[in-house]
């Protein structure tokens, strides 16, 4: 598997960058007098910052360097995603009762292959990683099964890299859209994933390395959760006490979204059971 060691920020950040330009949402437009509080607003604090440390003509000009290598290295999905998103995703979703949410992140494929209430993830026959058995139920707020359900679930292999973004995986590697049962029940066989670098060879590593930070994500589990009626959920979910954790660069952990693996009884993987709950649309 030594392709995948080839994976490089450029090549990841273009294939992100392409496939949100494609989505039909990209480009979404705003009033007037809303991009003009907005824009307004934010150039504003800018400025402010500039006054406030004195901002020299060669840190401008380092900023303008920088902002236009995130652009060449197709990194402005990874950027947003990393450092912004989770703020946005608190304001969509601080009304509802149902459950919590996270972060999409920049690695989501829509439409992956459509899987029974009980199926393995799409992987290789030789897929690195402990073994993981996810499984649980879909209801409504009062606790009534959302029969058909989807759980689409998609996640780094134990190298941290997504396939459609990272060479030599293939085209479904980990990815797929399992329909929950009459009762909204799923049990999917998948490998815990490990946790996750951000690319760091491109513009988003060089700022990570400016500012002396750090490039972690804890390892972590993506699902989008649906049913007709409902609102879906975005989540992202970690295991208790992992690397990262307490310290995702991408800040996108809550309390609820943390997972208690368990050995099975056989000892050869982990088992861990999570319900989602999802408010009326
Ligand atoms: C990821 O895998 C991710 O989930 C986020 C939010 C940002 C970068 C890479
Ligand atoms: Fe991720």
């Amino acid at each position: 598997m030594t392709v995948e060691y080839e994976a490089t920020a450029a090549a990841s950040g273009n294939s992100a960058t392409e496939r949100f330009l494609s989505k039909e949402s990209a480009g979404a437009t705003s009033s007037p007098e809303r991009v003009d509080m907005l824009v307004g607003e934010v150039l504003g604090a800018v400025h402010e910052t500039i006054r406030r440390h004195e901002v020299s003509y060669d840190e401008y000009e380092a900023l303008k360097a920088w902002l236009i290598q995130v652009g060449a290295d197709g990194e402005w999905p990874l950027f947003l995603d990393v450092w912004l998103e989770h703020v946005v995703e608190e304001v969509a979703t601080e009304d509802r009762e149902g459950s919590q949410g996270s972060i999409e992140g920049p690695y989501y494929v829509a439409d992956s292959p459509r899987l029974p209430a009980e199926a393995s993830l799409p992987m290789r026959d030789d897929e690195p990683g402990t073994p993981l058995v996810f499984q649980g139920r879909v209801t409504d707020v009062s606790g009534r099964s959302l029969s058909g359900a989807h759980v689409e679930m998609w996640h780094a292999d134990d190298y941290g890299f997504y396939s459609q973004y990272a060479p030599g995986l293939p085209e479904w590697n980990l990815r797929g859209t399992v329909v929950a049962d009459e009762w909204g029940r799923f049990r999917i066989h998948t490998v815990q994933p490990a946790p996750y670098q951000i690319p760091h060879d491109g513009a988003c590593g060089a700022l990570i390395a400016a500012a002396g930070w750090h490039a972690w994500r804890p390892a972590h589990l993506h699902l989008k959760v649906s049913a007709a009626g409902h609102r879906r959920v975005t989540s992202q979910l970690y295991f208790r006490g992992g690397d990262y954790v307490d310290d995702d660069i991408a800040q996108a952990v809550k309390p609820s979204l943390l997972l208690d693996p368990t050995p099975t009884a056989d000892g050869t993987s982990n088992e861990v059971t999570y319900n989602f709950t999802l408010d009326r649309e």
